[in-house]
């Protein structure tokens, strides 16, 4: 390997699009991306960061004295299985948040988690290890957002909304507060959440119906 490689760094899992923007949150943030094993290990670069093999790999990056590591991949159930992985392998999961989003000192984050640019996270809520709080997201205050979830782009929680570990929001979706919403639940774009939803459903529309289990 090339040793002009930074092991100061941070090694990305994933080299896709959700990579290309946790790659610009974190140099916006002032971090390096430093390498990237993808699936497909192709030696090229994506937004000029070098991809050096695929996940086996990651052993001999740690030995090199990498230690900081972000999961860059969209897939909720992918992305919590590698962050357990790369945590095994000793690695720390750093967190991707970009400057422009503010945080309520009273919010606790935790590690791994994609904070996107101009996302709003307010009072006493908490995010959970290897969460996508994608861009311009709001979260009120009191939220618990469970490990591995996303909220995509542009959806919107008030206050006192619990999301379940790896539940998705998509685009422009949101939540009226105090609402559950259960762990691997979809909620489709533009989707409106007026009650709870169990585990595992897809739910569509203005308000959200369940259509069935998650795709
Ligand atoms: O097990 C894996 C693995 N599986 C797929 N290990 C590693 N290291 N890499 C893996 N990959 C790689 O993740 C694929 O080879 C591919 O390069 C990348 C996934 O790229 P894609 O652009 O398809 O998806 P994404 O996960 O980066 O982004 C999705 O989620 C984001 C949140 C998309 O839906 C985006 O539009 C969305 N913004």
């Amino acid at each position: 390997m090339s040793p002009t490689l930074d092991i100061g760094g941070v090694v990305i899992i994933g080299g896709g699009g959700h990579a290309k923007v946790v790659i610009e949150s974190l140099r916006a943030a002032g971090k390096t991306a430093a390498v990237i094993v993808d699936a497909d290990p192709t030696p090229r670069e994506v937004l000029g960061v070098p991809v050096v093999g695929d996940d086996l790999k990651l052993p001999a990056l740690r030995e090199q004295g990498f230690s900081e590591l972000f999961v860059a991949i969209g897939s909720n159930r992918l992305r919590q299985k590698l962050g357990g992985k790369a945590r095994e392998l000793g690695f720390t999961l750093v967190n991707a948040i970009h400057p422009s989003a503010v945080i309520s000192p009273s919010a606790r984050i935790g590690e791994g988690v994609a904070v996107m640019a101009g996302v709003a996270i307010n009072a006493d809520s908490r995010i959970g290890d290897l969460a996508i709080v994608n861009t311009g997201a709001v979260v009120d205050h009191d939220c618990d957002l469970g490990a591995a979830c996303h909220l995509g782009p542009a959806s919107a929680l008030a206050g006192g909304v619990t999301v379940g570990e790896r539940a998705f929001l998509g685009v422009g979706a949101r939540v009226i507060p105090g609402v559950t919403i259960g762990a691997d639940t979809v909620v489709g774009a533009g989707g409106v959440v007026v009650r709870d939803l169990p585990d595992a459903v897809l739910a569509i529309g203005v308000p959200v119906k369940i259509k069935g289990d998650r795709p």
